[in-house]
């Protein structure tokens, strides 16, 4: 039996690990519609941005809840393309939310905190964690809040030590539609080939939708 609905299918990884590059070949080649989150150009966005940028400064708490916000503004026309049959691609999502935030290591702000806000929010059918054994700091690197090794290391820590365990993320969901791949030492080629594999043999069992 063939499913009616589209799949939410989510690239998920550390700054650097070509989450970028794969989602843009994936939007091309298998007519996924693409979305990038932070979304810079809503409203919500453009403040984001300042934020990313250094140009604005803001509270742990409120920019953790305007990233939320941002996912929000897209739901409804993610949810509507998903009805319409249309496989839907996103670059980062709730678990850069978390993993970005709980690593500030804010007095109140652990994962539980951090999760409330994206409470309600599409589940994607497919999460694709993209890691690497180590960061080389390109070019580009170090522009933006959030870009420095210290705490790129200390986000990798949070995503594989506590969101991706079943202490945090359920068995099933880790089971059934979690992969993990260890991008260190393969080209761009490489690493999309073992996507498009994952994503070709990815089918979902119904057309109930998953929730955070
Ligand atoms: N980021 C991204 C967060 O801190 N929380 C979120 O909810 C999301 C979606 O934004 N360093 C951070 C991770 C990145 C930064 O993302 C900008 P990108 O993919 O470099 O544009
Ligand atoms: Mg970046």
């Amino acid at each position: 039996m063939s499913n009616s609905r589209g799949r939410l299918i989510l690239i998920e990884g550390l700054d650097r690990t070509g989450k970028t590059t794969q989602c843009t070949l994936i939007n091309k080649n298998l007519n996924f519609d693409y979305y990038k989150f932070p979304n810079r150009e809503t409203p919500i966005g453009k403040i984001i941005n300042e934020y990313l940028t250094q140009n604005m400064k803001l509270c742990d708490q409120s920019i953790h809840l305007l990233f939320s916000s941002n996912r929000w503004e897209l739901q409804n026309e993610i949810k509507t393309k998903l009805d319409a049959g249309i496989d839907c691609i996103l670059d980062r999502y709730v678990y850069s939310g978390l993993a970005y935030s709980a690593a500030k290591n804010i007095k109140g702000m652990d994962l539980d905190w951090c999760l409330q806000p994206d409470i309600g929010l599409l589940k994607p059918d497919l999460t694709i964690f993209l890691t690497n054994d180590s960061f080389n700091n390109n070019e580009g690197f170090g522009e933006e809040i959030y870009e420095n090794t210290k705490f790129q290391n200390d986000v990798k820590n949070i995503f594989v030590n506590k969101i991706f365990t079943t202490n945090f993320e359920n068995v099933d969901y880790l089971n059934e539609h979690f992969k993990n791949i260890n991008v260190t030492g393969l080209n761009i080629e490489e690493v999309y080939k073992v996507i498009v594999d994952i994503i070709d043999n990815f089918k979902i069992a119904n057309d109930e939708y998953l929730y955070f």
